[in-house]
Formats: C-alpha cells, structure tokens, sequence
C-alpha cells in the first residue's frame, strides 16, 4: 500500500464547491483508503494574473493504484468537474496533481513524481504541512518543513472552509 499526496487547485465556476466535489469523488476512487484532507488556502494566481485567485487543498491517501493509473483516474475526475485545457497556467475549475507517491520518482513523460513545481508553490507545501510530518524527506534528500520554510508566499491564507471526508 501506497501513502501518495494529491494536490487540488480551483478558481472557476465557485472554487470551494469544486474542491468539495474533488474530494468526495477521490475519496469513492477503487483502491484508495484512509483519506485525509488539509485545510483550504486561497492565494492570488501563480502565472498569469488575469484571472481569480485560486483555492488549494492536499489530499493524503492510501492507494493500490500505479502511478500512470492514479494520474488517468485523476484526470477523468477533472474532466467530469468540467475542466478545459486553454492556457498553460490559466483558470481552471479543477487541477489534480500528484505531488508525491511515497518516496518514489517517476520520470515519464506524462507524469514527474514529485511534481516538478511543488518545492516552489507555498499553496502546495503549506497544505501539506496540514497532513503529512515537516520531518517528512522528499526523494532528493531535502525535508518538507525545510522547503516550507524557504518558500516564499506571503500572500497565502488559510480559509474557514472544512472539506468533509
Ligand atoms: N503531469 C506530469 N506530472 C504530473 C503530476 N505529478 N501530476 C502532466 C499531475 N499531472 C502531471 O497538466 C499538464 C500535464 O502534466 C498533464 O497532462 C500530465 O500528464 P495540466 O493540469 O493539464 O496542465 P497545466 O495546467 O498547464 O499544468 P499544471 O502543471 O497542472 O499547472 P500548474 O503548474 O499546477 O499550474 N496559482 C495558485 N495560486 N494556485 C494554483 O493552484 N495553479 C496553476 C496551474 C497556476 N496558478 C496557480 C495555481
Ligand atoms: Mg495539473
């Protein structure tokens, strides 16, 4: 059994539903248990700046599916939830990444784990400091609470939405 660490990202069509729907449909995903949430941060998009700012969460799960098979069943979950690809980095109702699949690397050329942006994106280190340890050490030697601390974002803030398991 696998721990692996989903990143949930809106800021389309009412963000904090679309990140409610997310996770009662990963948490319905075969071959996945012992589901646990992060609190909601909302913060001012990353890339273009003519767009609304985005709520992100992390998603922690146990899981027997393979990397390649995790990333498909994500990606159907985006397409049901509406997602349209335009623009790299545009407004999107819904993004699912995979951030880490326990201590594995996966380099393939549909999928990198751990995601490539995640030791630069405090609206994704920070929720996962809500779930998984600051001692926790990533594949390339270095500790999450480490990466957290000097990552910058200030501009990040935690909402009082609860996401429900
Ligand atoms: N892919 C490779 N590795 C992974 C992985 N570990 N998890 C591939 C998921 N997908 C992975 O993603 C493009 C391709 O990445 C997929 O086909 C998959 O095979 P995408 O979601 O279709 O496209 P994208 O939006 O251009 O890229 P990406 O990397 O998901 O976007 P980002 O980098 O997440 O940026 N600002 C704030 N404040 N908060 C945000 O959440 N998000 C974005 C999107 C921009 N600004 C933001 C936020
Ligand atoms: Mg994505």
């Amino acid at each position: 059994m696998i721990r692996t660490y989903l990143g949930m990202g809106s800021n389309l069509q009412e963000p904090s539903i679309q990140l409610a729907t997310a996770v009662t449909a990963l948490c319905k995903l075969p071959g996945t248990s012992d589901h646990a949430v992060s609190r909601v941060y909302r913060s001012p998009p990353m890339g273009p700046q003519d767009q609304p700012e985005y709520l992100n969460a992390v998603m922690a799960m146990n899981t027997t599916l393979a990397p390649l098979a995790l990333l498909r069943a994500l990606q159907h979950i985006e397409l049901l939830q509406g997602r349209e690809r335009l623009e790299r980095w545009g407004p999107r109702t819904l993004d699912l990444d995979i951030l880490l699949y326990d201590g594995q690397v996966v380099d393939l050329p549909d999928l990198q784990i751990p995601h490539p942006g995640l030791a630069l994106r405090k609206f994704v280190l920070q929720p996962l400091l809500d779930l998984a340890d600051s001692k926790l050490v990533l594949p390339d030697g270095k500790e999450l609470g480490t990466l957290a601390a000097d990552c910058p974002g200030e501009d990040l803030q935690p909402t009082s939405q609860q996401l429900e398991i």
